[in-house]
């Protein structure tokens, strides 16, 4: 431990500490708009700057490590001066739109002003021109921009993409694609993680709200929306409600009371997802062991911003990944099939709306893949952030609302669905689901958390020893299923240079393209900490617990919809509407 004095208060913090974190776990607030916890900082805005005993200038408090005995001074008249100047000076070259600026009142820039006590903006600089950058699922508006890359980081950094750089010099510095090119002509995953992270109104998930309004107000329109599993365990932070405050029957709601027709639950889909998945594997490992030809490892398909990076960075490893589309995706496939066919509504007069944690799902629901017979499986994905917009909007009263439950047939789902939403979840309900088929033995509640794929780790890796199955499943007699469960792009292309060479030892791998899964996903609520996502994971992992139903195969809406209609996992019909296959 280091001891130094802050603000003539002995302290004591770890060695690895800058200033700016031995002042935040010490309750002194720094202002700051480039700093990103855990990585490599920039230092770019320089409002953290303070005094430091027997430095000659103010020093950028992030940027400088603590040492033993510093005195470091935080408020004083030279520093506050100093940052409200620094402050101006963001100022003169950024747009004073901030009543129509969709980050008005959560712009961190606004906050720190408020906070610095600055009352006039007396620089005038040569406005850098901006422009509009639209993608199907990030908009881009760099007259905004305020140069902290922060997403600059977090591309290259966190997610080892690396597409975002400052180009240029001076005024004309843009942070963006080389030569400025479009986003969406380059390797964008669209995880939508540097959306995150921007402090200001520069990088957002492009807009599907007027369009979901549209579809709500048109009578002639069934609208069916439905909740993706992270959801629940975030939402209620756009209103005030502590990370990790589970909302699930309020959102629901909320829902019905915006205008939809039928709310559903994507976490039905994601049960079905393990039976579809979970037999896709099965048939996979039969035949490696049984002398035929496999693709193994089996690699998760369900985060389009995976996807899209595997398409870009190995597309010669594209039939690793499972043949399931997302649950979301198999979700409004049943809506305009199963469900259409029920209430007796033409598909083409449904309107499918998902309520997702994720900005690259915008873009998934645009791919010819993500169609049957030429309709769209889903019409327009919302991110959390835009539901919580739309709420607000309509005028209700979230936190005092009362709790109502999904629609069926397509809302009913096991506590196996909820951890979907949490990196290692959709391996853990693939196992619980697997196991029992498999052996024809119950897993106790006690047993049903993999506990080597839980946490916020990169890599996560298990083998699970098969003894003694049921007689169809002879082939898997003391045969060890090694697995490996990763969240974030950094952690998958570890993983996939090993398929590349020929050295992965494992037999199925859970891909999640944002750190700690969709509960850290790009369309979440800002700001998304390590800490706000462990306390998100917490939520979804209460939310698991507290069902009687934790397991995808004991889903009586899923058997009754393979009785009614899909017959049998993998069959014919389940092929043609919950399949697909990526190529490029
Ligand atoms: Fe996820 Fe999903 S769990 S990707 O993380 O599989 O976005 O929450 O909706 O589709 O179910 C995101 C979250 C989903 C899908 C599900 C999967």
């Amino acid at each position: 431990m280091i001891n130094l004095t802050i603000n003539g208060k002995p302290v004591s913090v770890a060695e690895s500490s800058t200033i700016l974190e031995a002042a935040k776990q010490n309750n002194i607030y720094i202002p700051n708009l480039c700093y990103l916890e855990g990585v490599h900082q920039f230092g770019s805005c320089r409002l953290c700057v303070v005094e430091v005993e027997g430095a000659r200038n103010l020093q950028a408090s992030c940027m400088v490590p603590v040492r033993e005995g510093m005195v470091i001074k935080t408020n004083t008249e030279k520093v506050r001066k100093a940052r409200k100047v620094l402050y101006e000076l963001l100022l003169s070259d950024h747009p004073k739109d901030c009543l129509s600026c969709e980050r008005n009142q959560s712009c961190e820039l606004q906050e720190i002003g408020n906070r610095l006590g600055v009352t006039e903006a007396r620089f005038e600089g040569e406005r850098s021109k901006g422009f509009e950058d639209f993608s199907p699922s990030i908009t881009r508006d760099m007259s905004k921009c305020i140069l902290c890359r922060r997403c600059i980081t977090v591309c290259k950094e966190i997610q080892n993409v690396g597409i975002l750089n400052a180009q240029n010099r001076g005024f004309k510095t843009v942070v963006g694609p080389a030569m400025d090119l479009p986003i969406n002509s380059v390797n964008c995953a669209y995880c939508g993680q540097c959306t995150v992270v921007c402090p200001v109104g520069a990088l957002k998930e492009t807009d599907a709200i007027q369009s979901v309004w549209k579809a709500i107000n048109d009578k002639k329109k069934r609208v069916v929306v439905q909740v993706a599993p992270a959801i629940r365990a975030a939402i209620g932070e756009e209103f005030g409600l502590a990370p990790g405050t589970l909302v699930t029957g309020k959102l629901v709601t909320a829902l019905r009371e915006m205008g939809f027709d039928d709310v559903f639950d994507t976490n039905f889909a994601a049960d079905l997802t393990i039976m579809e998945e979970g037999t896709e594997l099965l048939t996979r490992v039969k035949k490696a062991l049984t002398g035929g030809e496999a693709t193994l490892p089996m690699v998760t398909s369900c985060s389009p911003g995976w996807i899209k990076y595997v398409e870009h960075a190995f597309p010669q490893e594209l039939d690793h990944l499972s043949t399931c589309k997302s649950p979301h995706t198999m979700l409004g496939a049943l809506a305009k099939s199963y469900y259409a066919e029920k209430i007796k509504v033409d598909p083409k007069d449904m309107v499918v709306v998902s309520i997702m944690p994720c900005t690259a799902k915008k873009f998934e629901i645009s791919r010819p893949e993500m169609k049957n017979n030429g309709v769209p499986n889903v019409d327009a994905v919302l991110t959390t952030r835009e539901l919580a917009k739309m709420i607000k909007e309509a005028g209700i009263d979230f936190v005092n609302l009362a709790d109502s439950q999904f629609d069926n047939p397509l809302g009913l789902s096991s506590g196996a669905a909820d951890i979907f939403g949490v990196t290692g979840g959709v391996m853990e309900a693939a196992l619980r689901t697997v196991y029992e088929l498999v052996t024809g033995r119950e897993l106790p509640f006690e047993k049903l958390h993999v506990t080597p794929i839980v946490g916020l780790e990169q890599i996560k890796t298990a083998d699970i020893l098969i003894e003694d199955p049921l007689e169809d499943y002879k082939f898997l007699d003391g045969f060890t299923v090694k697995i490996a469960v990763t969240s974030g792009l950094k952690g998958a292309k570890i993983l996939l240079d090993q398929i590349a060479k020929g050295e992965s030892p494992y037999h199925f791998i859970e891909v999640m393209g944002c750190s700690g899964g969709c509960i850290g996903g790009g369309g979440q609520p800002r700001p998304t900490t390590p800490e706000i996502r462990k306390k998100r994971m917490a939520a979804i992992y209460q939310e698991d617990e507290g069902k009687a139903l934790r397991k995808s195969h004991e889903n009586e809406y899923i058997n009754k919809l393979y009785q009614e209609y899909l017959v049998a996992p993998n069959g014919h019909k389940s092929h043609d509407l919950l399949h697909t296959h990526y190529t490029k």
